[in-house]
């Protein structure tokens, strides 16, 4: 017992002295950066449109969660309260401070190529994420990752078609923030499908800014000027979400079991708790997940790769009838 005791007393010893000694050093191991060295990191600057739903706030978190220090990157976050000039004040912050990378999630696609232009002409990587802009010159953006938008539209209005057969269908649209890609898409989807079969009616249409509040303003205006009202065509869930608390408001049957039924996109969690309980009928996925995806295009860049164009993501629809927990456990927003 005595032998071991002392080699542990020995072991201290020794231990205090060489710590002693790595700090008495002029600094420490040479090799390792100080703590407080950023300039490693490579920076990335992005405007995100705003915090106007569920899904906005999941690709948020996706960006922050990715874009950490662990990993390699100083992130800049600018929100640009759902208005593009300030994502375009965003973006010449970003040029000043000279950053290594531009990614923007815009808010509408036209009026980006004269700030597009300005982040070219200082030699800044720019990378475009979730809704699409459209630019005269395509070497204005590196790089684009994001949902179809028009195939989400198009599942929506199938399920319509699906279900209505040759019934007269009078549709209450809600449309998103006029003039993104995500309204774009979703509208064109639903326009075509009512072009195409006499029986389907818009019979209502404005626009719900892709929020709640918005959402059930519209609807309970709506209200008061129609009757018959066959399925209401929300553009996000958080449209659905004011939708459905105008209907219950107004004592409508809604959903799975009631008179008018409820589309909707993005197949956040809350969206797809209440598809499972047959508040909405069918909810077209639009994932979030966003920050690993443009992690990848900044890795292809910093390695001397050139990535896609273009790429989009894979995603699914759940309908009231057949959607399980285990669908809505399976998913991370
Ligand atoms: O559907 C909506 C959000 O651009 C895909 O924007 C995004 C849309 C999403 O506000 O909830």
């Amino acid at each position: 017992m005595k032998g071991k005791k002392s080699f542990v007393f020995l072991l201290a010893v020794l231990l205090v002295i060489s710590l002693a000694a790595c700090g008495g050093s002029s600094g420490g191991d040479a090799t390792a950066p100080p703590a407080d060295d950023s300039s490693a990191l490579i920076v990335v600057g992005f405007s995100q449109v705003g915090a106007e739903s569920d899904w906005r706030t999941a690709n948020t978190q996706s960006m922050k969660d990715t874009f950490v220090e662990a990993n390699g990157y100083k992130l800049i976050f600018d929100d640009a309260q759902q208005k593009q000039e300030n994502q375009i004040t965003a973006i010449r912050n970003f040029i000043q401070q000279e950053v290594d990378y531009i990614v923007l999630a815009p808010v509408t696609e036209t009026g980006w190529d004269t700030v597009l232009q300005e982040a070219k002409d200082a030699g800044i990587p720019v990378i475009i994420v979730d809704r699409m802009i459209d630019v005269s010159d395509d070497s204005l953006y590196t790089a684009w990752v994001g949902s179809d938008f028009r195939k989400e539209g198009d599942k929506a209005a199938a399920w319509i078609v699906d279900n209505f057969k040759d019934k007269e269908v009078n549709i209450v649209h809600i449309q998103g923030t006029i003039g993104s890609s995500a309204q774009i898409g979703r509208t064109a989807g639903l326009e075509d499908a009512v072009a195409k079969n006499s029986n389907l009616k818009i019979i209502a249409q404005q626009s719900g800014e892709f929020t709640q509040a918005k959402g059930q303003e519209v609807m309970e205006s709506v209200l008061k000027q129609n009757d018959k009202i066959d399925v209401v065509y929300c553009e996000n869930d958080n449209e659905a979400f004011g939708v459905i608390d105008a209907l219950e408001a107004a004592g409508k049957t809604y959903g799975k079991d009631g008179d008018i039924k409820i589309i909707s996109f993005d197949a956040t969690n809350a969206g797809l708790t209440d598809t499972l309980s047959g508040k909405i009928n069918y909810n077209v996925e639009c994932n979030p997940l966003h920050g690993p995806r443009v992690e990848k295009i900044i890795k292809q860049l910093e390695g001397g790769q050139t990535p896609d164009k273009k790429a989009y993501v894979d995603e699914a629809a759940f309908d009231a009838n057949t959607i399980t927990q285990a669908d809505i456990d399976a998913r991370a927003y």
